[in-house]
């Protein structure tokens, strides 16, 4: 010391004082990612011994070059924190035996480590440096979340460091097949007055770090989604149908008879619930799984404070703008030879047009060229946030030249039609590594095949992660007619819910890109197809009823994301239900009063209902 000079040791001092700033708990493990193949204890004579501790540890929701959040998590004893927590797999009649112990200096309730179905009030608290031993059997067979709480709060509740205390449990029936694939959803949300961060994953990475899939054409697959996070989900596949085997609140699993198993390419998920799905990649290619969410398939801002900024985004940035609850999906060739497209014709030719509106409100016009369905009606209408219809055939062969005559890139997604990956719209990923989906600069144009193999209701939509074109109309109904069928719109009525920007309230709730539409005149005794949309930024929970007198009325629900419904769900039902965003339903409605109904679009979000009147009068 005598050497350094007083100097030369407040010089030291401060370098030692940045040093531990600088590297604040530099013993934190790395919280690692747990992909959920390998279930966690030892499984002997039909018991498992599991040794679980809850740390603290260094989370990377990206790679290790990325920015770290300091969260609490499960472990197994002697292996690094992970999330999701360790995998809990046991067959069917297993007892479990776990120790859990807490490592921090906060107590942790623990709820969901016993037999289900079961008390969801049955939680474990631990102190902190406590050890508690839990023992019970597995109970009935199903995907059930285990989680903690620093807060004492509910799933909905949890905040920031520990919202990764969450795991995977799995009870397996005797005979089913574990090939499947469990991803458990988290969503680590800060909300303080040092500011919001919301940062979604998938087994504890955030896109494009979650894993990526590869699976072989044909080949059957298999997987569990848990939600661990505090907001509901709107979980979309890409290019294809999947039928939902078993769903799960947390204590009960209920398994779908084949019969009723529901088809659809958008899912709804609880906090705290479960589904298993099936499904089987028919055309090669990348695709998609992801949260429907606009806020949970964009790069966290949190993560990427200036490249969230939607200008910022190329289609030479890998992320593609996306970020969090996406899962990445290659489909191989495989053995499957593929089908050789028989073409009799010369394709159909449409065009979607986007331009920017001089008005400003909103943002941008679309209008569709169709030789065979001239509307001059649209044309001359001031624009709507809303696109006006496209109307196809099922099984024609079909080109949408899409012309962007804007000033912004944008890329268009036809969602729910089953087509090739190259032309399913995401810019940078769709498409094969030889060639991926470009994106639409401006003053440029893509053309899309298909030749949509079911008639239904499905949407078109901006795939470009920019909430800027969502809130301003660049999507629209996509409609799939039979073969010979026209679109009648006498009996045939569309309703899309989306979110617009109106000065100076905000973003708000809109039926065909009005808040106020008017009302729409029906004849009693007569069926009517109602095809209703959800297009909006974030609404997972929208819900919408139709009522008459108070109360609602009866319909029937025919279709669901373009698919018709399989007989055994098709039956009369209170006009009241769910509709989460990237879905669709076709229902048939029918009168015998006259009088007023109200359809009532409702969302968590926004405090005003948007309604839809009908006028029913009497059919002479
Ligand atoms: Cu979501």
């Amino acid at each position: 010391m005598r050497h350094l000079g007083r100097l030369g040791i407040v010089l030291l001092l401060l370098f030692l004082a940045a040093l531990e700033v600088d590297a604040e708990n530099p013993s934190l493990p790395l919280v690692m990612a747990n992909d959920n193949r390998t279930p966690a204890g030892q499984l002997k004579n039909g018991v498992l011994n599991l040794e679980l501790e809850i740390s603290q540890g260094r989370w990377y929701p990206e790679d290790e070059t990325g920015q770290y959040r300091d969260a609490y998590a499960f472990g197994e004893k002697g292996r690094p924190p992970q999330s999701s927590g360790p995998l809990i797999r046991v067959p069917q009649g297993t007892q479990i035996r776990v120790t859990i112990h807490n490592t921090l200096p906060l107590a942790v309730k623990i709820h969901g480590l016993h037999a289900h179905p079961g008390d969801p009030n049955d939680t474990a608290r631990l102190e902190p440096g406590e050890t508690r031993e839990l023992e019970f059997p597995a109970g009935e067979p199903g995907a059930y979340p285990y989680w903690g709480t620093t807060s004492d709060k509910s799933l909905k509740g949890r905040r920031a460091a520990e919202t990764l205390l969450s795991g995977a449990f799995i009870v397996d029936a005797p005979g089913m097949p574990e090939q499947d694939r469990i991803f458990v959803l988290s969503v680590w949300l800060k909300v303080d007055p040092s500011g919001f961060e919301l940062i979604p994953s998938i087994n504890g990475k955030s896109w494009p770090y979650t894993e990526h899939l590869t699976y072989k054409m044909g080949e059957a697959t298999h997987w569990r989604v848990i939600n661990a996070s505090d907001d509901p989900h709107a979980m979309h596949l890409h290019g294809f149908y999947f039928r939902v085997n078993a769903v799960g609140d947390g204590e009960h699993y209920e398994r779908y008879s084949e019969q009723q198993q529901p088809k659809g390419v958008t899912e709804f998920i609880d906090p705290g619930h479960v589904f298993e799905m099936t499904w089987t990649p028919e055309r090669a290619g990348n695709w998609l799984f992801h949260c429907h969410m606009m806020m949970h398939m964009s790069a966290p801002a949190a993560l990427h404070p200036k490249e969230a900024q939607p200008a910022a985004y190329s289609e030479h940035d890998h992320s593609g703008g996306m970020g969090g609850l996406v899962i990445g999906i290659t489909v191989l060739p495989g053995s499957i030879p593929a089908a050789v497209p028989v073409v009799t014709k010369a394709p159909r030719k449409l065009q979607l047009v986007i331009s920017e509106n001089a008005e400003k409100v909103p943002l941008y016009q679309l209008q569709v060229n169709d030789p065979q369905a001239p509307s001059e009606s649209d044309k001359t209408k001031s624009p709507r946030l809303l696109g006006p219809p496209i109307l196809l055939t099922r099984g024609e062969e079909t080109e949408i030249e899409v012309k962007n005559l804007t000033s912004s890139t944008t890329a268009i997604h036809w969602h729910g039609i089953e087509l090739e990956s190259f032309y399913d719209g995401v810019a940078g990923w769709t498409g094969s590594a030889q060639q991926t989906t470009p994106a639409i600069a401006p003053g440029t144009s893509f053309v899309a095949h298909m030749a949509p193999p079911r008639a239904g209701t499905f949407i078109y939509h901006t795939h470009w992660h920019d909430q800027k074109q969502l809130e301003n109309g660049v999507y629209g109904p996509l409609i799939v007619l039979e073969p010979g069928q026209k679109y009648d719109l006498e009996h045939d009525k569309t309703f899309v819910f989306s979110i617009g920007r109106y000065a100076p309230f905000g973003s708000m709730l809109i039926v065909n890109g009005t808040p106020e539409p008017d009302p729409v005149e029906l004849k009693t005794g007569t069926i009517y197809r109602l095809r209703l949309i959800n297009i909006t930024t974030n609404e997972s929970d929208l819900r919408v009823r139709l009522e008459g007198e108070g109360a609602p009325v009866q319909w029937k629900v025919i279709a669901s994301d373009g698919a018709d419904l399989p007989a055994a769900l098709l039956k009369s039902s209170a006009a009241d239900m769910g509709l989460t965003v990237g879905s669709t339903r076709d229902i048939e409605y029918e009168s015998d009063r006259e009088g007023h109904v109200e359809m009532k679009i409702s969302a968590p979000g926004f405090e005003a209902l948007i309604m839809q009147p009908f006028d029913i009068v009497f059919a002479k």
